[in-house]
């Protein structure tokens, strides 16, 4: 029998849309662009052939169109792993319960989503401009620890040796090491992006190790990650929702990946406040290559 979710579970709106995101089903595309800010949604959506919605709710904006004849839809996520819980849980409601009998339909839908972001780099020879792809992800948020099955989705020899390197604050999150979707990996990465390893932090300041008027718990965690190899693999930068949104779309079935343009260097001490470019042309190719 068909599990049924109750409404105090599943928050459903009077007009028929997810609690959130102000969705309804029927909106819903399967090529799904993912970004923080909500003003970056309209530069995604330019891009698109024609629009035939846009809804706002909170920082949950999203407009729907169709790109070379497939339809597509860019949504912002706000800041935070918290809200990747929000989006990738109703995303996936959208697609997969009914929202009439509250039932879990019995035929699995699959969605495809990329999220264009930005992010703090942790190697020195990763400069700002660059697109770094997040082929691992590693989550500082403690969200997919929430979750059953977490520890079958996630690499633990990798999650052992971060621990062992960084000396791990007990009183942090265990993180988790998840992968991207290869297909889709494949699909954008070119040479013209960085694949590297991406941690989501739980935080800006404190938790990606920036020191302003407080001092740090572990004021050398950027330079241990930095050092850190494992299995040929290097962590090279910093963000803030890549692990949970790979995570999530594991455990549920979906494909998902991230691609973040480089907007500070953290062992170099650059940064740039002027990024709308880069970000502007890295929806550019993202695009031309999740749709072609
Ligand atoms: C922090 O300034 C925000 O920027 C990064 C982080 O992940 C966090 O969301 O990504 P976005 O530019 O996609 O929001």
């Amino acid at each position: 029998m068909a599990k049924t979710i109750e409404s105090s579970e599943l928050i459903i709106n009077s007009d028929g849309s997810v609690f959130h995101l102000h969705l309804k089903p029927e909106q819903l595309a399967d090529k799904i662009i993912l970004v923080g800010d909500p003003a970056r949604v309209d530069l995604v959506a330019e891009h698109f052939d024609s629009i035939d919605f846009t809804v706002q709710s909170r920082e949950f904006r999203t407009m729907g169109g169709t790109l070379r004849g497939e339809r597509i839809m860019c949504l912002s996520h706000g800041i935070g792993p918290d809200n990747i819980d929000i989006v990738v849980n109703e995303l996936d409601a959208l697609a997969n319960v009914d929202f009439v009998t509250r039932e879990v339909k019995d035929r699995r839908r699959s969605l495809q989503m990329v999220r264009i972001g930005t992010s703090g780099s942790l190697q020195p020879d990763i400069p700002v401009g660059t697109p770094v792809i997040a082929v691992k992800s590693i989550g500082f948020d403690g969200v997919l620890n929430y979750y059953a099955g977490r520890d079958e989705v996630a690499d633990l020899d990798y999650e052992r040796a971060l621990c062992s390197h960084t000396g791990w604050n007990p009183l942090w999150a265990r993180p988790y090491v998840v992968a991207s979707d290869p297909g889709l990996v494949d699909q954008i990465g070119r040479d013209d992006m960085v694949r590297g390893n991406t941690i989501s932090a739980v935080g800006f300041y404190g938790p990606q190790g920036r020191e302003l008027r407080l001092p740090l718990a572990n004021p050398d965690i950027n330079s241990r990650l930095e050092s850190l190899s494992y299995d040929s693999q290097r962590i090279t930068n910093y963000e803030m929702e890549s692990a949970p949104l790979q995570g999530l779309s594991l455990l549920m079935g979906h494909r998902a990946m991230t691609v973040c343009s480089i907007i500070a260097n953290r062992m170099n001490g650059n940064a740039t406040p002027n990024y709308r470019t880069a970000v502007e042309d890295l929806i550019a190719t993202v695009l031309d290559r999740f749709v072609s």
